[in-house]
């Protein structure tokens, strides 16, 4: 009998908060072929201060994986995460070179400040491996659903966004989605009370930080 996740139960328990973060109005702006542009490039730009700060982050969740993990095979999950990192930060120096943004002018708007400030809090040794894998799925998990919308079925995503779309809607970023999920599904089916409810607030407040973040580029929608 295979047991139903604790993943599974939060998201049949606060379906709101989920759909609020992986169907933003930005995300359906990019689907319908709405979206300005301008908001777009403000995206990108605040998104690349973002992922620089989540490289530490995501170093920080494979050293307590070392130290903490009960599975040899997490570290190679979240190893992956990190390389592939390296791709993506070259990607948006591209991508923004191509829309003529110049990365190193850009200034922190606030969402992404407190954002990066949760990701700093996490790096701290005092946090439970089980609580920032939980984070860094959520993270994760938010930009696939969110982007895999903008390329389903019935979309009319302007051609010229579709790389980006594709960059965390595709299978592969999928798959690596539901190693992490499967991760958290087991770490937190051994937890104590407790640390189940941590994680859980964990996932919740992710949710919110990634709405605001969206926030930050709505622009004129
Ligand atoms: C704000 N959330 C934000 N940026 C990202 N690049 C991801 C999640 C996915 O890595």
């Amino acid at each position: 009998e295979k047991k139903v996740g604790v993943i599974e139960t939060w998201l049949r328990k606060h379906p709101l908060p989920f759909k609020g973060a992986t169907r933003h109005p930005l995300i359906l702006s990019i689907r319908d072929g709405s979206i300005d542009i301008a908001s777009f490039k403000s995206w990108l730009a605040q998104d690349y201060l973002f992922v620089r700060a989540f490289v530490p982050f995501v170093a920080s969740v494979l050293i307590k994986a070392w130290k903490e993990s009960d599975e040899s095979g997490d570290m190679e999950v979240i190893l992956g995460g990190v390389a592939s990192l390296e791709d993506e930060i070259s990607w948006f120096k591209r991508e923004a070179s191509k829309w003529g943004i110049s990365l190193s002018e850009v200034v922190p708007q606030q969402a992404n400040k407190k954002y990066c400030g949760l990701l700093e809090s996490l790096m701290s040794p005092d946090v439970e491996y089980t609580v920032a894998i939980t984070a860094f799925w959520v993270i994760e998990v938010v930009y696939q659903e969110s982007f895999a919308y903008c390329i389903g079925e019935g979309s009319k995503t302007p051609q010229e966004l579709k790389e980006t779309c594709e960059r965390w809607g595709s299978e592969a970023f999928a798959k690596y989605c539901q190693s992490l999920q499967n991760i958290v599904n087991r770490r937190l089916q051994k937890a104590s009370d407790e640390e189940l409810k941590k994680a859980e607030r964990m996932f919740l407040n992710v949710l919110e930080y990634e709405v605001d973040f969206w926030n930050m580029s709505r622009g004129n929608v």
